[in-house]
């Protein structure tokens, strides 16, 4: 048995992966399978969660090929960004060599895994052949009026000194990326109008939800992100202090609880607001205040205005006057910038109520039960949570009590309407897409500014529109350094040729990534971003894989600008609903395993611990470290480096134990002390194939008759072998196929189809049937472990026939169904009579007996069989165990 090098191995393997030509699908005609992993960010060194991903996409990737499909599986590199640009203001290194660096060590990385990358297709999204298109896609939006600036309030980050979109503003108001606390500014900026396809966008999650396509909790999220609410435009009466009346309109989905209302609250900026802010100094001292309240803050400023109830205008005796409050937890871009404040049944409202008038009641409009039994008042102390779902109107709500929420938001918005006081509407969550950012390293906008003809687009033939070079000045700098590159930003005018300036913003880079993939189609294409044939034959991506973290906005913004360029026939889409992704696999993350100790709860570094006794102990105290599993991170010293990794188990068992350790979706916790079960079971297959190895040197074995011999001349063994083979392969190609979800369980088949074939003992196969069954073992291990299938392929299949194992074609099943039949009956259609005491008792199944070659060899170990079959048998147990004695029971058969 020869001893297995690991890493020598991978690196054999991987020279001549690359040195062969790609073989293109045997099928005919040809099938496509477009596999993709989401691309990284060129940090400088892979993650655990990248060797997750690209696992899962390789597994993917290589077994399609080896069914026959055309696969494209590329990867490249989401190069735009901060780090890079920050690298260049703190070290004055060019952002474009640090990010080349970056890429020139992890694409090392990502061979080493023992991965199969289409590298010809690699991009790059900060290379200018790449972001040429990229400003293509952003004249083409522009020509449709889909890109367009606009002056607006935005989060300004004053560390990095950028603006963020909103999705980059955590719930606590801070950046995503450097932390700080957003600031809320005006400022003029690129939009895409991604709300023109709100419609679609949402209809289409249905397509992808249907059979699972998408999971259920993506599709969830971004359902919530477009936001499509369902409710009503009302007007409320309102009257100043000088008595004038005028009207003020709120959206809300609840009509229902209209009875409830017991006040109205504006955005800081509604029209209302401003205008009773240049009348009073304290109002417009709290308006300036804004940037400081906490997102969810309940501040407000007291109007003087009182508003008035809808419904006492339609005969409703519940006339009080209302307070108006300016507040900053109304959105000023959502629905009408207003909202009536039901303190009851809405846990915003009612939590700033408390604050307010804590000593006004509440009113209880909405009732769990169908019978009113609630305390219509309540004093808001004793209303400790809002009751917020739908109900039965209460006795407060005069001709409407009883009625349900439903038939109460119909019957409430029709009598309004009558009035002109309401109307149904819908309000859409989903904002239009700010694109613009006030840095360097991204794509230029490819727009001129000329002080006569305005914006101008910078026409097609002119681009790309390439980033200038950035020198070591750059060091210490603060804002964009594009501003002060004065001979790049001054131009001449594209219309009138007069004097004009480069727009200096640059694009997000998610605009980058939300095109990437079509790019794979074609990414040598220098005249456009792909042809429309390149892309009818490889779009869409069948199947997509990442990390959840991007459930949202990378794949709102993909399946905008997908939807976009089918609509500008770029794409003809057939009849997938212009749907980028048509199947995503999200993968769960990769937690590393966290030391801390048990009295100060500080994180422990691994040199702290001490791992050679039996359990681990800190080597400072002699105290059992905490153990938990967390996010890896520096601060936690749990990280694991994939590189380390790989040199120390080689990249075959890395893949296989990232994939046996849990099913995709869920969070794996990484512990390199299991690794050594996968090491285990490569050493048993290493056996397993030296055995098959000698078998065929001593020439037992036939090389030219390698498929199954008639069935009357098999063996027990073999059929237990190959029916084991059989029903393993059934289970991987349904995992591999159509449950990818569940990759763990092809590693554990394996694993028991190899200790099912070492418990048989290939000697005492018959030489083709141990040829079929180890071969089949290997092709579906290849997939998984590709160099060591590959190793040990080489080893049993004979020269004559040698290729790739990739080349061998997936053919699932090791025989016929009608064999499979055929031998699983053999195994059991035996009837035995059994007779005790001399009668006839009933009769059992039993395992046919061995052939006749092997008759009478065994005979101790065959009536051993027999009796343990007949003893499993419902009558076995109650005629021999529970009537007979044991006794009896020996001489009755
Ligand atoms: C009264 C009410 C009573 C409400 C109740 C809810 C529950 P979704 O479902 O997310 O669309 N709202 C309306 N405009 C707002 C704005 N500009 N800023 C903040 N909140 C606003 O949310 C709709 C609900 O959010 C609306 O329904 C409104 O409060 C509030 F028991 O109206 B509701
Ligand atoms: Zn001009």
């Amino acid at each position: 048995v020869p001893r297995l090098d690991f890493r020598a191995i991978d690196v054999k393997w991987q020279q001549r992966w690359a040195s062969q030509p790609k073989v293109v699908g045997q099928s005919s005609p040809p099938r496509k399978s477009y596999v993709l992993p989401m691309f990284a960010y060129p940090s400088g060194s892979l993650h655990m969660g990248h060797l997750r991903v690209y696992t899962i996409s390789d597994v993917i990737a290589r077994y399609r090929r080896m069914q026959g499909f055309d696969v494209l599986h590329p990867t490249g590199w989401d190069a735009f960004g901060l780090p890079a640009e920050n690298a260049a203001i703190e070290r004055g290194i060019d952002p474009a060599v640090w990010t080349e660096d970056n890429i020139a060590k992890m694409k090392q990385q990502l061979k080493s895994m023992n991965t199969s990358f289409n590298w010809d297709a690699e991009i790059s999204t900060c290379s200018p052949s790449f972001y040429k298109h990229t400003q293509d896609i952003f004249l083409r939006l522009y020509h449709r009026g889909l890109a367009y600036q606009a002056e607006a309030l935005v989060n300004y980050d004053p560390v990095d000194k950028t603006v963020l979109a909103n999705e980059q503003v955590d719930h606590n108001g801070r950046s995503w990326r450097s932390g700080a606390l957003v600031q809320q500014i005006k400022l003029r900026q690129w939009f895409f109008k991604i709300t023109e396809f709100k419609e679609d966008l949402l209809r289409d999650l249905h397509y992808l939800s249907d059979g699972g396509k998408w999971p259920e909790r993506v599709v969830t999220q971004q359902r919530n992100w477009i936001g499509r609410s369902t409710g009503a435009r009302i007007q409320f009466g309102l009257r100043d202090d000088a008595g004038n009346s005028s009207h003020v309109r709120v959206f809300t989905t609840r009509p229902d609880t209209l009875f409830g209302v017991k006040y109205v609250a504006l955005s800081m900026t509604h029209p209302l607001v401003v205008q009773a802010a240049a009348k009073s100094p304290e109002l417009q001292l709290f308006l300036d205040r804004r940037a400081s309240f906490a997102p969810d803050s309940k501040e407000g400023f007291q109007l003087p205005l009182d508003a008035f109830n809808p419904l006492s205008q339609v005969g409703d005796p519940n006339t009080e006057p209302l307070p108006v409050f300016a507040a900053p937890y109304v959105l000023e871009d959502y629905g009408e910038g207003a909202v009536m404040g039901v303190p009851a049944h809405d846990s915003r409202d009612l939590s700033f109520w408390k604050l307010h008038r804590p000593s006004d009641p509440v009113n209880i409009a909405i009732s769990p039960e169908p019978v009113d039994d609630s305390a219509g008042h309540m004093y808001p102390a004793e209303v400790s949570e809002a009751y917020t779902t739908d109900g039965w109107l209460t006795s407060l709500c005069g001709p409407y009590a009883g009625l349900s929420s439903n038939e109460a938001r119909t019957k409430i918005i029709s009598d309004l309407k009558e009035h002109g006081l309401a109307e149904a509407v819908e309000s859409w969550r989903l904002r239009d897409w700010l694109v613009s950012r006030q840095r360097y390293w991204g794509t230029p906008i490819p727009i001129i500014h000329c002080s006569t003809c305005g914006p101008v687009p910078v026409p097609r033939e002119d681009l790309p529109v390439v980033l200038p070079r950035l020198d070591s000045s750059v060091k210490g700098q603060t804002g964009n350094p594009l501003d002060k590159i004065e001979e790049w930003v001054n131009c001449k005018c594209p219309a009138c040729k007069g004097p004009a300036k480069r727009e200096t913003d640059t694009m997000d880079t998610f605009v980058d990534s939300s095109w990437y993939f079509m790019r794979f189609a074609d990414s040598m294409n220098e005249a456009e971003p792909f042809s429309q044939r390149s892309a009818a034959d490889m779009l869409p991506v069948d199947t997509y894989v990442g990390g959840v973290e991007h459930a949202i906005l990378h794949l709102l913004y993909a399946r905008f600008i997908y939807k976009f360029l089918c609509k500008e026939c770029l794409i003809s889409d057939g009849n997938r609903h212009a749907e980028p992704f048509q199947q995503l696999i999200a993968q769960g993350m990769v937690h590393g395993k966290t030391f801390s100790d048990p009295d100060s709860g500080r994180f422990l570094l691994p040199s702290e611990v001490d791992f050679d006794g039996e359990v681990a102990s800190i080597k400072a105290t002699g105290k059992a470290p905490n153990v938990t599993w967390e996010k890896m991170s520096k601060s936690k010293h749990n990280g694991v480096d994939p590189s380390v990794a790989i040199e120390k188990f080689g990249a075959d068992a890395l893949r296989a134990h990232i994939l046996f350790a849990a099913p995709v979706s869920e969070v794996l916790q990484w512990d390199e002390e299991k690794i050594v079960g996968i090491q285990r079971w490569f050493g048993r297959v290493n056996r397993i194939i030296s055995e098959l190895d000698v078998q065929e040197r001593t020439g037992r074995h036939d090389v030219s008759q390698i498929s199954i011999p008639a069935l009357n001349t098999l063996n027990t063994n073999d059929a237990d072998a190959l029916l084991l083979t059989q029903s393993t392969s059934k289970s991987i190609s349904q995992t591999f196929s159509k449950d990818i979800y569940s990759l763990n369980t092809a590693v554990s088949d394996l694993i028991k189809l190899t200790n099912g074939l070492e418990a048989i003992g290939i000697n005492n196969l018959t030489p083709s049937i141990a040829h079929v069954t180890v071969t089949a073992l290997l092709k579906m291990m290849a997939p998984i472990t590709p160099a060591f299938a590959e190793e040990c392929w080489e080893r049993v299949v004979p020269d004559a026939e040698r290729r790739s194992i990739f080349d061998v074609p997936w053919t699932g099943d090791v025989m016929t169904s009608e064999q499979e039949v055929a031998l699983r009956s053999r195994k059991t259609s035996i009837t035995c009579a059994v007779q005790i005491n001399g009668k006839l008792r009933f009769t059992a199944q039993v395992p046919s007996p061995p052939p006749k070659s092997r008759a009478g060899s065994d005979s101790a170990a065959r009536e051993a069989e027999i009796i343990r079959a007949v003893l499993e048998t419902e009558e076995g147990r109650v005629w021999l165990t529970e009537k007979n004695n044991w006794e009896k029971r020996k001489r009755v058969i």
